[in-house]
């Protein structure tokens, strides 16, 4: 016998449950593509309460579809380490270039993350954050979540609030949270304008390098990882190379690992 009711009251009792265990993380990641999810992967390995929200349904940003929608990443030496470690099949180009199948990359990534223990909210969308002052210092310490199709139809509805000890802002080109962030309040960022500095053209080199450098806090309390940091601390796009997205990610989630540790 097969009852509906019982297959509704399954995905109700389970999602609400994993609804109501996540109102207080020790991190909250922003964004489901490369870099979001190797965090997540980190975090969750060790042990950390991390869940990711997407805006969209589905998971892997920029990743699925390599360059131009030809499904293949490139990554270098130090990239390939980590597809490694992940246990994601690559494939030598020439000295120092490897490929991977972006679709094999992207779900195998989302896989294993799922599988330490990262909770992946998709159809959500972070419309803000909670920032609170302790001791005249002001700290982000929650994010003001909704629900996709919400927005999408442009409904006047007001969103829930998840307690985090930390945000990693993951959003890619657009900086989304960090822009609401400057827009809504007072406040400056550890960048040399104390504003997003903005993202620049393409130099694969040194944005390979630079997303590792500035893979760092943005504000107290939110870290930039990914494309993110690029664009927040001025640096230049790098096209369908995919090393630096995978190693800021692992350096967010093992400065994070090292904080949650101490504090
Ligand atoms: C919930 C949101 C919100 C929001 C956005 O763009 P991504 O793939 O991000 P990264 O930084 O991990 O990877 C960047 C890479 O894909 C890329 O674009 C590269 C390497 N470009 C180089 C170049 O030269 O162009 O993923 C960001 C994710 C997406 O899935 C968004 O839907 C999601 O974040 N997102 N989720 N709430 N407010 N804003």
């Amino acid at each position: 016998m097969l009852e509906e009711k019982k297959v509704s009251e399954a995905i109700i009792s389970r999602y609400f449950k994993d609804l109501q265990n996540s109102l207080e993380l020790d991190v909250a990641i922003v964004g489901a593509g490369p870099s979001g999810m190797t965090a997540g992967y980190y975090l969750a390995r060790e042990g950390f309460k991390v869940a990711l929200f997407e805006r969209k349904l589905s998971i892997g940003g920029g990743m699925w579809g390599g360059g131009m929608t030809f499904n293949y990443i490139v990554v270098q030496d130090a990239g390939k380490e980590v597809l490694d470690e992940i246990g994601i099949p690559t494939q030598k180009y020439i000295d120092g270039y490897y490929t991977a199948d972006a679709v094999m990359a992207t779900t195998t990534l989302a896989s294993k993350a799922c599988l330490a223990g990262l909770k992946v909210f998709n159809c959500m969308s972070v419309e803000d954050v909670m920032i609170r002052e302790e001791q005249g210092k002001k700290k982000v310490c929650g994010l003001v979540v909704n629900y996709s199709p919400v927005e999408m139809a442009g409904l006047h509805v007001d969103p829930l609030v998840f307690e985090t000890k930390f945000v990693i802002e993951a959003t890619g080109h657009d900086t989304e949270v960090l822009k609401t962030m400057v827009r809504k309040n007072d406040l400056k960022l550890f960048t040399p304008s104390g504003e997003i500095e903005g993202e620049k053209s393409m130099w694969a080199e040194v944005a390979e390098e630079n997303t590792l450098k500035n893979t760092q806090e943005a504000f107290p309390g939110i870290y930039v990882c990914g494309m993110a940091a690029n664009a927040c601390f001025g640096s230049y796009r790098m096209g369908p190379i995919f090393g630096g997205m995978l190693l800021s990610g692992v350096k967010v989630a093992k400065e994070i690992a090292e904080r949650l540790k101490s504090e």
